[in-house]
C-alpha cells in the first residue's frame, strides 16, 4: 500500500516537509481555488504537481474534483457541466495525475455535529449525534415535512436537547452542520441551505442513482482513454440527511454504480469511517468482493451507537476491523502483482486522526485533519501493514 497524506495546499497548517517526515510518500489533494464545476486547467494541476514534486513526493490522488449540484440533479446547466469534468478528466491524465475521488452527496458533503468531542484522554475527536442533527433540522432549519422523517422517541429527544442548548451551541451546531468541513463541498447558511434542499426534494432514490448512473457513463469511457481511475466515496454518514436520499451507502449501492458503467476505470473509494458508519455493511467482504475496483483508501475507525450516532475513535480501536481491511486489501495488491496490473499499489491516507497536544486549541487547525493526531494514526497503520506483510513474507 502507499502511505499518502491530505494536503490542502499552500495555506494547509501542514506543511510539505513535514508530510515527508511523518514518512508518507503521496500526497492527496485539489485545485480548491477552481469553483466547483470549472474546468481544472492543466497549467494549474502542473504547478501543484511541482510543488509536490520539488518536495520529493507524488501527487497520487485527486480529492476530489467535485461535482456540480446541477449534474446530480440533471438540471440547468448539467450538460456544460458534465462537459468542463470531462476536459478536467483528460487534464489530469495529461499531467499524469491518475487517480480521481469524488462523491454524489445530495447538498451536504461529509457532515459532524460536534468537532471537538472530548476523549477520555483529553483529545478531540469529531462525532455525529443524531440527536443533534434532528434537533437542528426540525427546530433550527425547521424543515417542511421533517418531523415525518423520524420516530417519536428521537423527536421527544432532540426537543429536550433543543430547548436546553445556549444560543452560542444552536449557532456552532449550525455552523457544524451546514457551513462545510475541510475539503468539503458546499456551504451554506439557513436560507441557502433550505432552497438547496428543496431542489432535491422530489427526485428520490432512484432519480439520484439514475443520475448517478448517467453522469458515469459520461466520464468513465472518458477517464479510460485518459489512464485515468475514478474512486467514488461513499456518502458520510452513509444514511439519508435531511430526507434526501443518498445512493452511495451500501455494498448494494456500490454493486449497482460499478454494474451501471463497467469499466476498470470505474473505481470506489473505500472509506472506512463512512461505510462503516453502518453495522450492515461488512467491510472486509467488500473489500473482497470489489476487489480491483477498489483504487483509494481511507482508513479510519469509529465507534457506533443505537440510533446511527458515532464518533471517530482511535485508529485501530472502533467497531472496524481495521487489521482485517488491511489484511484483504493486502491479498487484492497480491492478485494485482499476479496479473501484472498496473495500478497495483492502492493508495491509503490515515483519514483524520484526533486534535491533540499544541494542535488541540489552535483554531487554525482543520478538524479532523490536525499533524499529530493523523501521524498517531499513519504510524499504528504503518505497524499494522508492516506485521501483517512480514507475516506473509514468514519472517
Ligand atoms: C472527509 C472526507 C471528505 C471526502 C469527500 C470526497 O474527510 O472524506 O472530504 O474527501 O467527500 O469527495
Amino acid at each position: 500500500m502507499q502511505e499518502t497524506w491530505r494536503w490542502f495546499g499552500p495555506d494547509d497548517t501542514v506543511t510539505l516537509d513535514q508530510i515527508r517526515q511523518a514518512g508518507a510518500t503521496g500526497i492527496v489533494t485539489a485545485l480548491d481555488h477552481v469553483p466547483t464545476g470549472e474546468v481544472w486547467p492543466l497549467e494549474d494541476i502542473r504547478k501543484r504537481q511541482a510543488l509536490i514534486e520539488n518536495a520529493g513526493l507524488e501527487w497520487s490522488v485527486v480529492e476530489s474534483v467535485p461535482v456540480h449540484q446541477d449534474i446530480k440533479l440533471r438540471a440547468d446547466d448539467y450538460e456544460r457541466l458534465i462537459d468542463n469534468y470531462q476536459t478536467s478528466l483528460r487534464n489530469l491524465g495529461t499531467a499524469g495525475v491518475c487517480r480521481v475521488c469524488y462523491n454524489f452527496m445530495p447538498v451536504v458533503d461529509w457532515t459532524r455535529t460536534n468537532l471537538r468531542y472530548a476523549m477520555p484522554n483529553s483529545a478531540h475527536a469529531l462525532r455525529f449525534e443524531m440527536t443533534d442533527f434532528v434537533a437542528y433540522d426540525v427546530h433550527v432549519l425547521e424543515r417542511e415535512g421533517a418531523a415525518e422523517d423520524y420516530s417519536p422517541e428521537l423527536l421527544t429527544k432532540a426537543t429536550e436537547r433543543f430547548k436546553a442548548m445556549s444560543a452560542d451551541e444552536r449557532e456552532i451546531l449550525e455552523k457544524n452542520i451546514i457551513a462545510g468541513l475541510p475539503g468539503g463541498e458546499g456551504s451554506y447558511n439557513r436560507e441557502s441551505i433550505a432552497a438547496a434542499i428543496e431542489r432535491f426534494r422530489d427526485i428520490g432514490t432512484d432519480g439520484m442513482r439514475a443520475n448517478l448512473i448517467d453522469f458515469l457513463r459520461a466520464i468513465v469511457p472518458v477517464a479510460e482513454e485518459s489512464g485515468v481511475v475514478l474512486a467514488i466515496h461513499p456518502d458520510d454518514p452513509p444514511f439519508s440527511l435531511f430526507g434526501l436520499p443518498r445512493v452511495v451507502s451500501t455494498a448494494d449501492d456500490a454493486r449497482a454504480l460499478l454494474a451501471g458503467a463497467p469499466s476498470p476505470s470505474n473505481g470506489l473509494t473505500m472509506c472506512a469511517g463512512s461505510y462503516g458508519a453502518r453495522s450492515d455493511n461488512d467491510l472486509v467482504a467488500m473489500v473482497k468482493e470489489f476487489g480491483d475496483a477498489v483504487q483509494f483508501v481511507h482508513l479510519r475507525n469509529i465507534k457506533r451507537e443505537p440510533d446511527g450516532s458515532f464518533y471517530e475513535s482511535e485508529h485501530l480501536d472502533g467497531d472496524n476491523d481495521i487489521v482485517g481491511i488491511i489484511n484483504a486489501l493486502l491479498d487484492e495488491e497480491a492478485a494485482r502483482e499476479r496479473a501484472g496490473s498496473h495500478f497495483k499499489q492502492i493508495p491509503m491516507r490515515p483519514d483524520h486522526g484526533h486534535t491533540m497536544g499544541d494542535e488541540r486549541d489552535d483554531p487554525r487547525v482543520r478538524p479532523g485533519y490536525s499533524y499529530a493526531g493523523r501521524m498517531r494514526g499513519l504510524a499504528e497503520l504503518r505497524g499494522v501493514i508492516h506485521t501483517l506483510e512480514s507475516l506473509r513474507n514468514g519472517s
